[in-house]
């Protein structure tokens, strides 16, 4: 049967090594669990599932293992104590030993199934599952997915189809995929899910609506995932006006809004007891928010805090905020508009930060909030979506990107250690009393779930990374291309290199050296021309100030000055453009043409050099990726070579658009070794 990638990385297809499948099935001779909660049923049905299709055999589940050895007991315990490390809530212990039971432990129903899905994957990749002692606690409390999703089934930014929730037929109907899909997400130990759209309809907050969510909390609840909305607002007015003394204002200082907020919640928790709580995106993009009425980030977040006040919910505050001036730099908005609120948020609040200060570009360098708010909780919003990685057909591996936000030393406490990103958010570096993280989901109805099959690692890779920031893009893709593609040595080490290198391709002809958003309408195709838009800082010259001197936005101290808001330490690294790392110069100068980077060319050839090996690259991409041709289901194999030959062709038209363009003001020619005339 061809594969259509609807089972992701959880395949559980029957291990061909027969010595090996019989060795395994030596320690699952029985699944033993006591207590009858839906998690664990949920962790002892997915064990038994995937051991059956992974040793070709059904394993009983029983209630007791009594005296009997050779299974795997789920307990919800401390378990066996294993090395020094402490079981955490929500943290698993796997531990064996000869001729007695494998147990999978954890201090919390969700601690077991995430020891479940680890077991599976030891399997799933090979390992030997004898005398283990492993703990694994996460870094992170929260670990969400942020859905852009519509009433109407349409996804903002959203490359694989139509929305998953089928809202037209909830609550009655419910899909059997909305299992699965967390059954997906509890395999990573993401644990919330915020449903709708940060661009928020307010219907979401009905009656009608309510019900719909809660019977998707019905199904997700089971597997550990907590459900959150994205609010609108102006709720309160907008619903308001549906009833004869309805509200005329959604001011959070208002006691009839703050009323209005606080019934709607015990609306909700009455439909959903275990709702996780709001996410708001508000004055930001047009959209309205407690500035309308005068008031700051911190009142309209505040009230929200309150209304959750009996609940065990909370609130994530996003930080995605700039105004529409062409004086102004975007880059600084955040900070500027966020940091004096320090300390004034209540304890129920995390303040949601996109991972850089602009936008989601393909590089950036890391916001300079992190680090800058030590009295507010801070959640990393990282964006799975390919909005600007070519969406469903170029291929990005995203846990680079990640990783190279999240290693990033903000240089705040110390000298050079412990003060990454990474430490900001899992709370370490400022003792947060809550720690939390996003990914701008890539899911939806296709049967793939992602489109691109390949994207399916960029889910994979967030969810590990939400889980432990320390593992490595590296370890993430094989395991990742065993699970889902194949175990077959070479073709592991092709996929892997090939997933490596992909982000570094795309920046390539893309955004190299530092440039960023040459988009426009819809951020697919180039237009780095761009000079018109509703809003100044909406055209493509805003962000790289192309003129006949040269290229880039001069964000030291003769510029925007952006750089003052990083410490001393970090501006050091960026502020001189002779020792500026390449690939954020023009972040932070404009360079002259003419100019002889460290790597002996200037400027402008070095552009052409990354636009030309760039789009270069994804051919040598084609060939890695025929090679493996033996190894993959012919299906998945097709759709990929496909997908492949349309980003060379959007790579080279990528090269075109920029080189071709930017001539315009280097007035130099193309460098001599990419003249040749038989050129694609
Ligand atoms: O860059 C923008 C996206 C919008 C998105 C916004 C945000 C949901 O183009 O589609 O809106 O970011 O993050 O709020």
């Amino acid at each position: 049967v061809a594969d259509d990638g609807y089972r992701l990385w959880l395949k559980y297809d029957l291990i061909k090594d027969m010595p090996k499948r019989e060795a395994y099935a030596r320690s699952a001779q029985f699944i033993a669990v006591t207590g009858t909660s839906p998690m664990l049923k949920s962790a002892a049905d997915e064990l038994q599932m995937g051991l059956q299709g992974l040793l070709g055999k059904s394993v009983p589940i029983i209630a007791n293992a009594t005296s009997r050895t050779g299974g795997i007991v789920l307990s919800v315990a401390n378990g066996p104590a294993a090395g020094s490390q402490i079981l955490m809530a929500d943290g698993y212990r796997l531990t064996s030993r000869r001729a007695g039971n494998l147990t999978i432990s954890g201090k919390t129903n969700a601690g077991v199934l995430y020891g479940v899905f680890a077991l599976l994957r030891q399997v799933q990749t090979g390992q030997s599952i004898d005398n283990l002692a492993v703990t694994s606690n996460p870094k992170i409390q929260y670990r969400l997915l942020n859905h852009w999703d519509n009433t109407n089934g349409t996804i903002e930014r959203g490359y694989a189809g139509e929305s998953l929730w089928k809202w037209y037929e909830l609550p009655e109907t419910v899909d059997p995929r909305y299992r699965d899909y967390a059954r997906a997400n509890a395999s990573l130990g993401i644990n919330g899910t915020v449903v709708n759209n940060v661009n928020a309809s307010a219907r979401f907050l009905t009656d009608e609506y309510i019900q719909k969510v809660a019977a998707l909390a019905n199904v997700f609840r089971a597997y550990g995932i907590r459900i959150y909305l994205s609010v609108y607002f102006p709720a309160p007015k907008t619903l308001g006006s549906l009833t004869p003394n309805g509200l005329k204002t959604a001011d959070p200082l208002d006691p009839a809004v703050r009323k209005w907020w606080a019934e709607k919640t015990k609306d909700i928790y009455k439909a959903i007891p275990d709702f996780g709580g709001f996410l708001v995106k508000a004055n930001s993009e047009g959209e309205p928010g407690p500035q309308d009425y005068g008031r700051t980030h911190a009142d309209g977040a505040n009230m929200l805090a309150e209304a959750l006040k009996p609940y065990d919910g909370i609130v994530l505050w996003r930080a995605f905020v700039y105004k529409s001036d062409p004086k102004s730099d975007r880059f600084k908005a955040a900070y500027e508009e966020f940091t004096p609120l320090d300390g004034t948020f209540d304890k129920k609040v995390i303040i949601q930060v996109k991972n850089g200060p602009i936008d989601f570009q393909p590089r950036e360098p890391y916001s300079p909030l992190f680090g800058n708010m030590p009295k507010t909780p801070l959640a990393m919003e990282f964006q799975i979506t390919q909005e600007y990685l070519g969406f469903a057909t170029h291929w990005v591996y995203e846990a680079p990107l990640f990783k190279e936000c999240l290693d990033t030393d903000t240089h705040v406490k110390d000298k050079g250690t412990g003060s990454t990103v990474a430490n900001v958010i899992d709370g370490s570096l400022h003792q947060y009393a809550m720690t939390a993280i996003a990914g701008v989901a890539n899911t939806g109805s296709d049967r793939n779930w992602t489109g691109n099959p390949m994207a399916q690692a960029n889910w994979y890779a967030y969810g590990r990374l939400a889980w432990d920031h320390t593992l490595t893009s590296e370890g993430i893709a094989r395991e990742w291309v065993n699970m889902t593609l194949t175990s077959e040595p070479k073709a592991v080490k092709t996929i892997t290199d090939l997933m490596l290198r992909s982000r570094n391709i795309y920046v390539s002809y893309n955004t190299p050296l530092g440039l960023s958003r040459p988009w426009a309408g819809v951020h697919f195709a180039p237009e780095p021309w761009q000079e018109k838009s509703p809003r100044p800082d909406w055209t493509a010259i805003y962000y790289h100030r192309a003129d006949s001197i040269g290229l880039g936005f001069d964000r030291t101290a003769t510029g925007s000055n952006a750089l003052a808001q990083y410490r001393p330490e970090v501006q050091k690294i960026w502020q001189n453009p002779d020792t500026c790392p390449l690939p954020y110069l023009l972040w932070f100068h404009h360079v002259p043409w003419t100019k002889k980077l460290a790597t002996g060319r200037t400027l402008w050839d070095e552009l052409c050099t990354h636009f030309y090996t760039g789009a270069d690259s994804v051919g040598w991409m084609q060939q890695q990726w025929a090679q493996v041709k033996p190894a993959i289901d012919p299906q998945i194999f097709a759709d990929v070579t496909g997908r492949l030959a349309t980003q060379h062709n959007e790579a080279i038209w990528w090269r075109d658009s920029w080189v071709l363009y930017l001539q315009t003001y280097s007035k130099q020619p193309i460098p001599a070794p990419f003249q040749k005339p038989d050129r694609t």
